[in-house]
């Protein structure tokens, strides 16, 4: 149930230790730490908040593409990975419009910078949307998860589909030990990726008919990011359960460098004065067989009565 993850919010305001980060905002953390999420009992998507299922289905949707370009997304009207590719291109000798240098910190502390950034911003969703050159140079994040995914690169110069054989491997050998992606690659980290990823490897396990997925995420932002990502790895886990005739089982969430935001620790004080609901069921299309195949409106979540939305700044 939800309680896992309230769990880890009172536990990283009482036991997190004062960090500086790379974005300078500032968190409490703490180092190693694991959940536990039933998928027989429901779909773990927070209720103590509303997260809206529909970005963690095309988000999802896009990783399984193999697509790493935010033209998608924003076509999908997703907004959760513009920061990412936007600082790509202010900080592009191609760029000529005002200055935008740490526009994520400026635009929380300057009424002006806010309009300039949100102007320039908006200019630039537009240009990914319609240039199709510009979007191919600037839309695009490197090798993050999607590529990792579906395209890895191998020193001969081939490309290996991690999702695609870890589902051959799931139906042929489900007692196998190896049914791992990995997104981490190591020589694409200091250079070909936007951000380097933050769900590092995943692991799939099967016993008695059930799937299980174990995820190991490197740097976990408490408040804004593990909601989704709970919510984007139960989805694949069912995805997958479904292609390959299982039962979901559970999914166990690692996390490494795990930190609540200094500008998010009032959220959570709110967020933790509330009263869990009853977790949604979810809803696949029985038509589509193949993960391959499926888009948003092929899956949906119902029973979804979550508390308010509870907004903060996502830290780049
Ligand atoms: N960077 C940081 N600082 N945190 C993250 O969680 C994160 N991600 C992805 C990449 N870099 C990250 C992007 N995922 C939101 C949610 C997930 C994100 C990024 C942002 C977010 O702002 N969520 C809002 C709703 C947004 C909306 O409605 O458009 C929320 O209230 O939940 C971790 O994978």
């Amino acid at each position: 149930s939800e309680q896992a993850y309230l769990q880890l919010l009172r536990h990283v305001l009482e036991n997190g230790a004062k960090k500086e980060d790379r974005t300078g905002t500032g968190t409490i953390s703490v180092f190693g730490y694991q959940m536990r999420f039933d998928l027989s009992e429901g779909f773990p998507l927070i209720t103590t908040k509303l997260v809206p299922f529909r970005l963690i289905a095309s988000e999802l949707i896009w990783f399984i593409r193999g697509d790493s370009n935010i033209r998608f997304l924003l076509r999908h009207n997703n907004h959760i990975w513009n920061e990412w590719a936007f600082k790509k291109w202010v900080e592009s000798d191609d760029y000529a419009g005002p200055d935008m240098t740490d526009f994520g910190l400026r635009a929380q502390a300057d009424a002006a910078f806010a309009s300039r950034y949100e102007e320039q911003m908006e200019r630039f969703k537009q240009r990914v949307l319609t240039d199709d050159a510009f979007a191919a140079e600037y839309g695009e994040l490197g090798n993050v998860y999607g590529k990792q995914w579906r395209q890895w690169k191998t020193s001969q110069g081939e490309t290996i589909d991690q999702l695609k054989d870890v589902i051959d491997a799931i139906k042929r050998n489900p007692d196998s030990r190896r049914l791992i992606v990995s997104a981490w690659n190591p020589e694409d980290v200091p250079t070909n990726m936007a951000l380097p990823p933050c769900h590092t490897m995943f692991q799939f396990y099967v016993s008695n008919g059930k799937l299980s997925c174990q995820l190991y995420q490197r740097s976990a932002d408490i408040f804004l990011g593990i909601p989704f990502n709970i919510a984007s790895y139960a989805l694949l886990t069912h995805l997958i359960a479904h292609e390959c005739g299982l039962a979901p089982g559970e999914f166990i969430h690692t996390l490494g460098d795990a930190h609540i935001y200094s500008n998010h620790v009032d959220q959570i004080r709110q967020q933790l004065d509330r009263d869990p609901r009853s977790l949604p069921v979810l809803k696949l299309n029985p038509d589509k067989t193949s993960i391959f195949d499926f888009e948003v409106a092929d899956m949906a979540v119902e029973g979804y009565e979550p508390h308010p939305a509870i907004k903060a700044p996502v830290a780049v």
